[in-house]
């Protein structure tokens, strides 16, 4: 297997921590993007979330994606290269690597590039013979994926409800772009379903409070790669559910006036004021199929658990 790692589409201006942080700092309410959550902490904090009673999300799909992995595998048919986008731990797509016949390469694409190449070491030490040929990118930006040898059909993996992180008009436009990567490719796409409020926000406010702490952790994160003065204490972790726009929302609320500084610049906070740092999008499965088809997908299948937590759709291009 060829585990070098190839970093393509290097980030532009505006798309480091720093940047973003000023830039989303000038709007109105102050914001961070949810992509920085994922720093060493914040992943850790994130698999802890996983595990979390209150967060259904991840063992359902797991579980879903374990009982139809022999349809899946079938409908992506033989000899498919496998993109994955935002890749993680690469623990997801094993039960399809177990079931696609003759499946020609894995291509898993991640932003971050020492965590993809210890995960990388290990699964191509469970799968001897299968070509693995790990992308270091952030997959919201346009890129082009290099073509291998003898140009294998691709399907596209992207779980996690990722998409849900995504205002709708921004995910069409992200469903478009892996469209046109997975050139003529099918994509399967793990999606959160509306479902009881109360169920939601119960997995957005966790008793045990890691959600907060991994919320918190842009403001730690800030002040360790930015030279900033947060005091995470000064912010309540608040995540609502918002019905009408079918999202939670998340947000650092300032429990008081202050100021902050960031690198050469100070940031001044009223109480109260938030700081909004993610929205997660649910869709009921026609809602997520109507999108689909606004990006030129054909929706094909979808798989449910029997309480309707979760999604899983496979679109054909
Ligand atoms: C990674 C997009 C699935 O929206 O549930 C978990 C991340 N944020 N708890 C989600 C998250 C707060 C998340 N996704």
């Amino acid at each position: 297997m060829d585990a070098r790692l190839a970093r393509i589409a290097p980030a532009p201006a505006g798309n480091s921590f720093a940047e973003a942080l000023l830039m989303g700092f000038a709007r109105t309410p102050k914001e961070i993007a949810c992509k920085y959550f994922y720093d060493e902490t914040g992943s850790r904090l994130f698999d802890r979330i996983c595990d979390l009673p209150e967060y259904y999300q991840t063992r359902t799909e797991r579980a879903l994606l374990q009982r139809y992995a022999p349809e899946i595998a079938a409908l992506m048919g033989p000899d498919v290269e496998i993109v994955e986008f935002g890749a993680g731990s690469l623990r997801k797509v094993r039960p399809l690597l177990d079931r696609l016949k003759n499946p020609r390469a894995y291509t898993p694409v991640d932003i971050s590039g020492d965590h993809l190449a210890d995960m990388v070491r290990t699964l191509a030490a469970d799968y001897a013979g299968l070509v693995v040929r790990p992308l270091v990118a952030d997959f919201t930006l346009p890129m082009t994926i290099p073509t291998l040898l003898g140009r294998p059909r691709r399907a596209g993996f992207f779980t996690g409800s990722t998409i849900g992180n995504f205002k709708p008009d921004a995910a069409v436009a992200l469903l478009r772009r892996m469209r046109s990567m997975l050139d003529g490719g099918g994509l399967l796409v793990g999606v959160d379903l509306v479902k009881d409020p109360g169920r939601l926000h119960a997995a957005y406010n966790d008793t045990a409070g890691i959600t907060a702490a991994f919320n918190k952790n842009l403001l730690v994160r800030a002040n360790r790669e930015l030279g900033a003065d947060f005091d995470p204490d000064a912010f309540a972790h608040y995540a609502p559910y918002n019905a009408s726009a079918r999202r939670i929302e998340m947000y650092l609320v300032s429990l008081r006036r202050q100021s902050v500084t960031v690198g050469d610049q100070r940031f001044e906070f009223a109480q109260g004021e938030p700081v909004h740092t993610e929205d997660s999008y649910k869709y009921t499965t026609e809602s997520f199929r109507e999108m689909a088809a606004r990006a030129g997908f054909s929706p094909r299948a979808v798989w449910t658990d029997p309480e309707r937590l979760l999604s899983i759709h496979w679109l054909e291009s």
